[in-house]
């Protein structure tokens, strides 16, 4: 007879997903070893203060009887937009991650269809992921910083859900590294704002160009033009991994954008001011975050 977490492992499988539990009485140790990393000062005030603050290690508000935690890995494709200008076709890499919402309706629907779920409650989890699924076995760290999933290499999602469903009882596990990495440093060498360190898997944050291009205002001037290779986000330490060869080679055609579109974004026409079609097609490919610092993203590729 099957057990709770292999129930539930075999409903994400039609994503091809990977899932792992934790219990909440781990909060604590969790918290421990993010705080262990903080205070190393390994972190600078700008990224504490923009990305890391938030992390929440105690029980949820909406689910104060939370039992566990259900870290989820789901493999993404590189996406490809092609958009023209002046009738020439640029083709755009968009990185896996970033199509999310569907992700998530996914893990919810998932998890409260499972039929061990139907009288459990489910809550988004605002935690450090890359470190619940190394400490839950469901990935280990690169020397980009970045997680690896069994078959997935580093192009996977992390989501993570409390729940009060009781599963049993999973032991924190170790903290890993890619063996693969012991001989390897390419992420290192490929980065374009240099900033993996090398022998102690971290990144300074505070330069990756992933850190610039998800937000508004001009690049510093140390950001190269010839460092911009995707519309958000940046492929370079992932794409140059072993671990993610084959991978790397799928990728999934997104959408076209003829001249026209295309000089709409360029001339930075505000979103609810498109055509109608083209701000839904823009909605459904999640680019309307990213929408404000498009045009500038986009210049940086096409030039
Ligand atoms: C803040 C953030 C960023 C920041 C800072 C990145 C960073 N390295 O911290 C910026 C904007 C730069 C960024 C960039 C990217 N991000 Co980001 N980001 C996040 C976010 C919101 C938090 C990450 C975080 O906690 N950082 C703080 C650091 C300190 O935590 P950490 O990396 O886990 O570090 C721990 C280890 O070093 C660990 N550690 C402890 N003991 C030990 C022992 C050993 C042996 C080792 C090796 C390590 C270790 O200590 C640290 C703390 O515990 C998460 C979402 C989330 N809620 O978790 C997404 C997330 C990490 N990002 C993601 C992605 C995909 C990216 C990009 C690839 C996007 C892109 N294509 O451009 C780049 C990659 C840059 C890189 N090489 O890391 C994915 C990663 C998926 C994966 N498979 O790893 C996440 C999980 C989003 C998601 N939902 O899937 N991101
Ligand atoms: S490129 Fe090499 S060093 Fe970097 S994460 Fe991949 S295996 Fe490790
Ligand atoms: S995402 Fe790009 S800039 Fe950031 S660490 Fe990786 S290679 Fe460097």
């Amino acid at each position: 007879m099957k057990n709770l977490i292999e129930r539930l492992a075999e409903n994400f499988r039609q994503y091809d997903a990977k899932i792992s539990i934790l219990s909440t009485t781990h909060l604590g140790e969790l918290r421990d070893r993010f705080q262990k990393f903080v205070l190393s000062g390994k972190i600078s005030e700008v990224v504490h203060d923009k990305y890391i603050k938030r992390f929440k290690f105690d029980m949820p508000e909406a689910l104060p009887s939370a039992k566990s935690i259900i870290i989820i890995a789901i493999p993404q494709k590189i996406s490809i937009f092609t958009f023209h200008v002046q009738g020439k076709p640029y083709d755009v890499i968009y990185p896996p991650t970033y199509l999310s919402r569907d992700v998530r309706m996914n893990c919810l629907k998932t998890l409260s269809i499972s039929p061990d779920m139907s009288d459990h409650h489910i809550v988004r989890a605002t935690l450090p992921l890359k470190l619940l699924a190394a400490s839950s076995g469901l990935g280990v760290y690169g020397r980009n910083q970045l997680s690896y999933t069994e078959g997935m290499g580093s192009f996977c999602r992390l989501e993570a859900y409390f729940t009060d469903q009781q599963f049993d009882e999973y032991d924190l596990q170790e903290v890993g590294k890619l063996p693969e990495c012991a001989e390897c440093s390419r992420c290192v060498k490929s980065c374009p704002a240099k900033c993996i360190k090398g022998d102690e898997f971290y990144i300074e944050a505070e330069r990756c160009l992933t850190h610039f291009n998800e937000h508004e205002g001009e690049f510093p001037e140390w950001i190269k033009p010839k460092f911009h290779n995707a519309l958000v986000g940046c492929m370079m330490c992932q794409k140059v991994c072993p671990l993610n060869k084959t991978l790397a080679k799928e990728k999934e055609r997104l959408d076209t954008f003829s001249d026209e579109e295309t000089d709409l974004i360029l001339k930075k026409v505000p979103l609810e001011e498109l055509p109608e079609k083209m701000r839904s097609r823009l909605i459904d490919m999640e680019l309307d975050d990213y929408y404000p610092m498009l045009d500038r993203n986009l210049s940086a590729l096409i030039k």
